[in-house]
This record gives C-alpha cells, structure tokens and sequence, in this order.
C-alpha cells in the first residue's frame, strides 16, 4: 500500500525518484491513478489557496467557524485537569484556525508548548515569525518532515501528554483503508489519556458538496491539470494537458467524492524513457475526498481503539472536530 502519508526513510529514495516512482506506478496500474499528495509543488499551494477562497469551497470557512466561535469548548475539552502538555499539529501550514485556540490558551495562561509538523520548512519558519509576533509568549518547537517521523521526534523531546491535531478534512484525502492505518499507526504512537482531535466534512446535500470540486471558474481543473504539468516539469514528460478534461463525481451513499481526469483522445504520453497509452475517454483517478456520517467516524474511532470524548460542529453541521482519546 502506498500511504500518502508515508516516509522515503525505509527506501533511501529521494524526494525526486519516490515522485518519479509513484508516478511510474500510478501510471501502470488499471485503472491508471495519481497519488494527490503531489498536487502541493509551489503552483499547486497557490492554487489551493485559491479554493479555500472559492465561495463554493465551504470546508475552511465551516473548520474556522468552530475554532473562531467555539474555541472555549475546544479549550475545555483538551484540558483535562489543567496537566501540562503538547499541542502537536500534523501539517500546521500557517495556523489559520489553530491560533485561535493558541491564543485562547497563552491568554488563559496553560501550560502547554506548540508543536507544528509540516513538511515544508519555508512554512514553518514564517510560521514561526507569526507567532513570534503575535503570541510572543507562546512556547514553539517546529518540526519539519514527515508527520510520524516528527511525531517520534516530539515524543522523544517531550514526555508530557499530547494533544495532536489534524484538521482541514485531510483525513478524507485517504481512501478508507488508507485512513484506518493511519489512525491506528497515530493510536500506536500516543500514550493513555492522549488526544486526536480529527476535522471530518460530514456528508450533506449532495449537490453541495459536488459544487465545492467542480466550480465554474475551474479553479479544481486547474489544480488537478497542474499535477500533470508539474510531471512534465520535473520528470521530463510531455502531457498536453490540454487533451485532459476534469471530471467530479460523488456518491452519496458511500460518500466518496472523487475527481478524474478524462483523455480527450486516443494518445501516448513519455515520462522519461516509459511510454503510457492512453485510450480516448481513459481515465486517470486524481484523488478522494471522502465525506462522512457521524456513525462512519465512530466506527473509525472504534476499530482504530480510540474514544469519542466530543464533538464540536459547525453551526451549519456540515463539518465536525472530533476528539478522541487513546
Ligand atoms: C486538502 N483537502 C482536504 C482538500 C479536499 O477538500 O479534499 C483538497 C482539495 N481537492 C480539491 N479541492 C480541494
């Protein structure tokens, strides 16, 4: 199984050939398929930007409403008798809804020291600049790479409980099974009485949440198209992407909702020295963005061996934090 979230460290690749070799194997399999954690180069971060200011991408606005509206509960809830602990978060980027929860606890005067985990050090260090400026009391360890590498590295600097964070709906970028290792792999690392607080985009109306990937200006084309340019740049390959169209659908039962990129016409395409043949109407699976009922994240709480110790919504209860408890 390829993991979105694994580590290059048990193959000794580097970042360029792990991408290459995903590509490769991606490409090779039936159906063919992209892995998405490679949608994020640098035109890929701005892009996504750019969706989370899409009036139709509800998901950022409905996690910041908990965060900005219901940060106190938020603060109750990981509290727990006031002991000191760790607050780690899994793919941090710039904090936007987590500061708020930052703030309200240096305010209230916890205990506590911020760990954010990313991938990208650029991120962290502006990251830190922020909150130097703003929470100049907040205590910070950064930690750059992979997100349970970085986790053993917190434990290893720090005994104290933990409280790890991953927010955005990122969860539902993994298929099902993806997610299950993940959570159980986080409750392997964590110690009794630890937390997971974990955002979940519940599913609603469907056509809602078709609307957030398929917008009208193709803002998500562009962030789906971009991966395909983005192997062309970097493992010299010659996708004419204007011979890919994107397509969204989603099922509402199983609350899948997946994008493709169709093949306009019967072409090949070299990546290197390996040719890929692409039937017209082939497609090419891009990513998953899996939405959830209440019962399908107790069952992964369950079967992961975590408590639902609560659950914060939004006020529109089309986006839930849930926290659990090893
Ligand atoms: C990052 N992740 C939670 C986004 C999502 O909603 O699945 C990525 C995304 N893909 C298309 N639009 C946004």
């Amino acid at each position: 199984m390829n993991s979105q979230f694994d580590t290059d460290l048990q193959t000794g690749m580097d970042t360029v050939d792990r991408f290459r070799s995903d590509v490769l194997e991606g490409l090779g399999s039936n159906p063919k398929k992209m892995f998405s954690k490679y949608f994020y180069d640098k035109t890929g971060d701005q892009i996504f930007q750019q969706i989370m200011k899409m009036p139709e991408y509800y998901l950022t606005n409905c996690e910041l409403d908990i965060f900005k509206n219901k940060t106190k509960e938020l603060a109750d809830t990981i509290l727990l008798n006031n002991t000191p602990f760790d607050l780690i978060e899994l793919g941090a980027g710039d904090a936007m809804k987590s500061s708020y929860l930052l703030k309200h606890l240096v305010e209230k005067d916890i205990d506590f020291t911020y760990m954010p985990i990313d991938i990208s050090g650029n991120i962290l260090s502006v990251l830190n600049e922020k909150l130097s400026k703003e929470l100049p009391t907040l205590d910070v360890v950064a930690l750059e790479g992979d997100y349970f590498n970085m986790l053993d590295k917190a434990t290893s600097i720090s005994k104290r409980r933990k409280v790890v964070l991953f927010l955005g709906g990122n969860i539902g970028n993994m298929d099902l099974e993806e997610s299950y290792h993940f959570c159980r792999e986080l409750n392997r690392k964590l110690n009794l009485g630890d937390l997971l607080l974990i955002g979940f985009d519940l599913k609603k109306n469907p056509h809602t949440i078709l609307n957030a990937y398929n917008d009208s200006e193709g803002i998500t084309a562009s962030f789906n198209l971009n991966l395909l340019l983005r192997i062309n740049r970097e493992l010299e390959a010659d996708f004419d992407v204007t011979q890919f169209q994107h397509y969204q659908t989603y099922d509402p039962v199983s609350g899948a909702c997946k994008s493709y990129l169709v093949s306009l016409e019967k072409q090949h395409v070299q990546i290197g020295n390996n040719i890929f043949n692409f039937k017209e109407n082939e497609l090419i699976d891009m990513e998953i963005s899996q939405k959830f009922s209440p019962n399908d994240i107790s069952k992964l709480a369950k079967k992961t061996k975590f408590h639902i110790r609560k659950e914060i919504n939004d006020s529109k209860n089309w986006f839930v934090d849930s926290i659990w408890q090893v």
